[in-house]
Order: C-alpha cells, then structure tokens, then sequence
C-alpha cells in the first residue's frame, strides 16, 4: 500500500472514529436527559387505568384524595401487564391494587430489578376462579366440582363449539393459563376470550336472564357476588408446584392441572423516587387500606348499577368520608 493510500485510508479510520465518538456522546446526553425526565420532575401524580371497573374507580378515588391534599394528577390508559416495569421506570407513580393471582409473577419480576417501593396489603383478599351462578347446579350435577363439570361438558357447547363446552374467559391479555389448565386436566371444554369485561358480564347477564348453563372467569372482590348467587368451581387445590413442576399433580406431564389459589393479596406499590417526589402523596399512600367490600363497590356502581366512573367514585367518597378523612388527615 502506497503512503498516500495508507494515509487516506488512516483518514477514513479517523473520521469513522470521530463519528462513533459524535454518536456515542449523543446517545449519553440523550439518555441524560431521558433519565431526568423520567424522574418526575413534572410534579404531576401518574396513575394508570385498565381494563376493569373496580380498577378504574379505585385509582380514581385514589387521585381525587391525592388532589385534597394539594397534588397534582394524571390518569393513563396502561396495559396491566406492562404496568409493573412502568412503574419501576417511572412512567408510572403508584399502582393501588396489584392482582397477585392475575399480574403477581409481572410484579415479583419488575420489583426484583429494582425502582419500586412495595407500600401495603390491603385488608381486600382476592381470589379469581371460574364461576357459575347458581341455578347451573339443577343442569349440571355436582357442581362445583371440575370433575362434574367436566362430564356435563356438551351442556355448555354452542353451536360454533364443536360439541366442546364453552368456557367464557377474560380479555386474552390476562395472564390466566386457562387453556392449558383444560388441556392439564383433559376437559372437553374450549375457552371464548372476550375483548372486554363488559363483554364477559353481557355473556353473563344474557345466560341469566335465559337461564342457559354458563361458566365464566370471575373474581372477588368484584360485583357479581352482590348481584347474583353462583360459586366457584373447585379444581383440585392449588399447590406453586402445579405452575413450575410438571411431574406434580393429576397430570404427570403437564403445569397447571389445578385450581387458582383460594385467597391472594392485592397490595400497592409506588416508584421508588415517590417518597421524594411527592411527600405528601407518600404519607397519604402509606395510610391507604381498602376491604373486599370497599371493591366490591366501585365494581357494583359501575357494573351493576350503571353509573358512569365519575359519579362512581364521587359516591364511594360521599359514603367512606369517615374512612378516608382519616387518611388525608397526615
Ligand atoms: C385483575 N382481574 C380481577 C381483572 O383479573
């Protein structure tokens, strides 16, 4: 190579260099600066919103005894799923009320890596099962067993089911292995996902109201249970093993061959720089306690009773002053 070339292709090197230079240093500002507004220099309280009514009105409540103490909020549409890692980047503040049975595995992992304060257990015990109310019994007998309703399967086939039972399930974005569950258990039963929760509570009403045989995903606390009679089905009970130890269980090869866990937590959690970027927000949070009754409320005024979110929380509030005027009182 002649010295020119060399020289010229030592000055492209240079530039090449210079310009991994120039693009690192961007890259650092822009993460700076990405950084910092992702510290919750705007002042305003983040609280996210999805897809179910008791969430919607909860976090609602929660805002409106933020703002009686001078705080500033915003709600936003959020996955709930996505929420935990939100939360712990925060793009989120607080969540009020963490579904172990639903989202406990997306929280237990975002909190692990860090960036999340865990606040509290709610009083509020939660379980989520499949569900029927009960005149499904005179239909199918029993019930609640799994086994029974496994044999009275074709009672709950409709005529795109291929003979199968219908098992009406939540939104597919909720983590509920019910599929696999059917296929652990060998159930002739296939799971109809609906897109919304009203959607599920529609299939529920309409059955009522026919009085059809029908079994859906339900959960406590939650309307249902204050509107009508039903119970939920009793898989064979749950053990942590039957979801990471495929040699547990009836089915020797299969994960998820039992029940959902009879009784969860619901707990609250903040972005670990809440403390510090709300203090006053912090002590409110710390006092926060919601029972099963309290959700079953918020999901009762919306679901059952009609009322738009607004006028929902506005009604909790106006019947638990005596609740939370201790809790902004600190
Ligand atoms: C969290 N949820 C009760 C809707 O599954």
């Amino acid at each position: 190579m002649s010295f020119l070339n060399r020289f010229r292709l030592n000055n492209v090197w240079l530039s090449i260099d210079k310009i991994v230079r120039l693009i690192i240093a961007t890259s650092l500002i822009l993460l700076i600066s990405y950084g910092n507004a992702n510290a919750d220099k705007s002042g305003i309280i983040k609280i996210p919103l999805h897809n179910w009514s008791s969430q919607i009105v909860g976090a609602q409540i929660v805002g409106e005894l933020m703002k009686m103490i001078g705080e500033k909020v915003e709600y936003i549409r959020t996955d709930s799923k996505k929420v935990y890692q939100l939360m712990a980047d925060g793009d989120i503040d607080l969540v009020h009320a963490i579904w172990e049975p639903a989202f406990g595995e997306y929280y237990d992992k975002a909190k692990a890596a860090g960036g999340i304060e865990e606040i509290l257990t709610h009083e509020a015990i939660t379980r989520e099962e499949w569900w029927y109310p009960d005149y499904v019994e005179q239909i199918c007998e029993g019930l609640p067993s799994w086994k029974a309703l496994a044999k009275c399967s074709s009672k709950f086939a409709r005529t795109d089911s291929d003979g199968k039972g219908i098992f009406i399930g939540g939104p597919k974005n909720w983590l509920k292995h019910n599929v696999e569950r059917i296929e652990a258990l060998k159930m002739d039963f296939v799971v109809k996902h609906v897109s919304s929760v009203g959607a599920l509570w529609a299939e529920l009403d309409m059955a009522i109201s026919q009085k059809k045989p029908i079994v859906v995903y339900n959960w406590i606390p939650n309307f249902v249970s204050e509107k009508y009679s039903g119970k939920f089905i009793k898989f064979p009970s749950y053990d942590i093993r039957c979801t990471t130890d495929p040699s547990w269980g009836l089915n020797p090869s299969a994960l998820y061959d039992c029940g959902n866990p009879e009784s969860s937590y619901l707990k609250l959690a903040v972005n670990k720089d809440f403390e510090k970027n709300h203090p006053k927000g912090y002590a409110l949070i710390k006092q926060i306690n919601f029972t099963g009754q309290d959700i079953n409320k918020m999901a009762y005024y919306v679901d059952a009773l009609g009322l738009e979110v607004s006028i929902a929380v506005q009604k909790w509030l106006t019947e638990h002053k005596s609740k939370w005027s201790r809790w902004v009182q600190n």
